[in-house]
């Protein structure tokens, strides 16, 4: 096989540059576009020529080269157009603009080689193969084909005469069917050709001897090939093509020129990375600002807290002042007389009426507040999300705590703040502050109600007996005792009420601590949720973050693949 070490090297080149250019779209490195590359001109087939007579063996030769029977072969003048063949998925033919045919064969030679046959230079087509010499030139290798039977024919040597110094660069002089002439009679036909060569061209083009109607045979039928193929000297034939085609200057700058391609991708690739890796440390960096600034919106509003806090106190004074109002007239004497005989619950309700309205007052205040702070955070984010659309060109949208899950966020803040409710109740134990003076309070009631219903029952038994004066003195008596117990009762409610009062106002301060506490942690909770509306930011970087360690593994294994490629190639 012709060129096998090159094209292995070649093949692993482009594959592996193939890889490079694949990672650097996914990386979004732009594609190069300056013409035509070195690897363009690599991956490209080398094209062969044969030219010479009717006859001589070109199509035979290609045949052997392939090794099978592409073209037509045959005694009869046969090839009587330019023919170009190249590989193609299936077989297929179609005529070109220039009068070429192109035929396109699925064979994995023609992946490396595209072959161009000619009619002969003494055919009726010969004045197409003159024409086309300039386009001939630009191949890679032109066979000039001569039948070893005879190698003078003016036809073929005015072809060479014809081609340019560039073409005669490339060209060789072939002999075939040399299994028709002896070694010596080969030798002789060696030495007139060089002579021939330097009249007509002035220097001397590589000659070489083959039958490649042998090496055909020979490559169609392995099996009984040996004497055939070291006849067909094509072996040395095809060495010789390795070493002037496949591993030429020429061949070897392109290599290394595509080595260098792909070594300048690499690096765009790395230089993207970078880019990349600085582009998301910088968004960290700037995402950790954003993040920043919610917290110091969050310490702003806690700064602001006593001042917030004021209107709390106002809603606990009300509410002081309200179960004061409740307290006397849960203490009235009409009450008070009913309770004195069915029982007192006067504490447990007064305990019962604040609970309810501080509750009631704390929860209407935080749910105000709370919707202040959303709308605080909501200019915010107003401002936050163009400027992460702006920096990171993807939209946050809105945040959860001011869409979503807005609703259970204000539930949530409310029973945080509502906490101090019950903590600051279980502190001032206003049912067990009420009893005793309660207590007493009916004790003293019950002695005077007892002492008017005895003086009733004696002023009665005297109206019975005739004792009128005695009964009206117990009567009178009695009116006394009950100027008395309303007495009492009004003086003890004064000092209840106002006791119960005084001692509420004075525990303003517990209930101010037991705010500050629970309102402190229902508004850190708050803006721990607004910052989370940038946890979907934050997602999104580190997926992007994710997305390059892959990348780099791979640039890695394509770097030392290339290395290992250009070791191999060697200086
Ligand atoms: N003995 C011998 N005969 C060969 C050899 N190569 C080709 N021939 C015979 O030579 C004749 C012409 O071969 P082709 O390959 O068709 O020659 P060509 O140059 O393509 O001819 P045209 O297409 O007509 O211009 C055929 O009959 C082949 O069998 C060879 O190496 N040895
Ligand atoms: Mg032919």
């Amino acid at each position: 096989m012709v060129g096998e070490r090159y094209f292995g090297a070649r093949d692993r080149l482009i594959g592996c540059f193939a890889r490079i250019e694949e990672l650097a779209a996914t990386s979004g490195v732009e594609p190069h576009v300056d013409g035509e590359s070195a690897r363009d001109r690599l991956a490209r087939p080398i094209r062969v020529v044969v030219l010479g007579e009717v006859n001589a063996g070109k199509s035979t030769l290609l045949n052997a080269l392939v090794g099978s029977e592409l073209c037509e072969a045959a005694p009869l003048p046969t090839t009587q157009r330019t023919i170009c063949y190249h590989h193609a998925p299936k077989d297929s033919e179609e005529e070109s603009a220039d009068g070429w045919m192109k035929v396109g064969r699925p064979l994995p030679f023609l992946r490396r080689f595209e072959l161009i046959d000619t009619p002969g230079t003494n055919s009726g087509w010969r004045d197409s193969v003159f024409d086309a010499l300039p386009r001939f030139e630009e191949a890679d290798v032109l066979l000039v084909v001569f039948p070893s039977g005879n190698t003078w024919t003016a036809a073929t040597w005015d072809l060479v005469s014809s081609i340019s110094d560039r073409g005669l660069d490339r060209t060789v002089l072939v002999v075939q069917q040399a299994d028709r002439k002896s070694p010596e009679d080969l030798k002789v036909i060696d030495g007139h050709m060089r002579d021939l060569c330097l009249k007509k061209v002035g220097r001397e083009l590589p000659i070489v001897a083959v039958a490649a109607g042998l090496a055909l045979e020979a490559k169609l039928d392995p099996r009984n090939s040996r004497k055939s193929w070291s006849a067909s000297r094509f072996g040395s034939f095809e060495e010789f093509l390795t070493a002037t085609v496949c591993e030429s200057a020429e061949r070897r700058y392109l290599i290394d020129r595509t080595a260098q391609e792909a070594s300048g991708r690499l690096r765009d690739i790395e230089t993207a990375f970078d880019r990349q890796r600085r582009g998301m440390d910088d968004d960290g960096w700037f995402l950790a600002g954003l993040e920043r600034e919610a917290r110091q919106l969050r310490d702003l509003v806690l700064e602001n807290s006593p001042k917030t806090l004021a209107g709390a106190r106002g809603r606990y004074e009300n509410e002081v002042a309200r179960l004061g109002r409740r307290l006397g007239s849960l203490l009235g004497v009409g009450p008070t007389v009913w309770r004195l005989f069915f029982g007192d619950s006067a504490a447990a309700r007064a305990e019962g009426c604040l609970a309810d309205g501080l509750g009631e007052a704390i929860r209407d205040f935080a749910a105000a507040d709370v919707e202040r702070l959303l709308s605080e955070c909501g200019g915010h984010w107003g401002e936050v999300r163009p400027r992460v659309v702006e920096r990171m060109g993807l939209d946050p949208g809105l945040a959860d705590i001011l869409d979503e899950d807005r609703e259970t966020a204000k539930a949530g803040f409310v029973e945080n703040v509502s906490k101090a409710v019950t903590e600051v109740l279980g502190q001032l134990r206003v049912r067990a502050s009420l009893d005793a003076p309660l207590r007493s309070r009916n004790r003293r009631l019950k002695f005077v109600a007892v002492l008017i219903l005895l003086l009733l029952t004696a002023a009665g038994t005297c109206g019975a007996l005739g004792l009128d004066r005695w009964g009206l003195g117990l009567a009178m008596g009695a009116i006394g005792m009950g100027i008395v117990f309303l007495l009492v009762a009004w003086v003890t409610r004064m000092r209840i009420v106002g006791q119960t009062r005084s001692r509420l106002r004075d525990a303003v301060g517990r209930f101010e601590t037991a705010m500050r506490g629970d309102y402190g942690e229902a508004v850190r909770s708050l803006f721990d949720g607004y910052a989370n509306g940038l946890i979907g930011v934050r997602r999104q970087l580190a997926e992007r973050q994710a997305t390059l360690a892959p990348r780099q593994e791979q640039w890695d294994r394509l770097y030392l693949e290339l290395k290992s490629i250009e070791q191999d190639l060697g200086p």
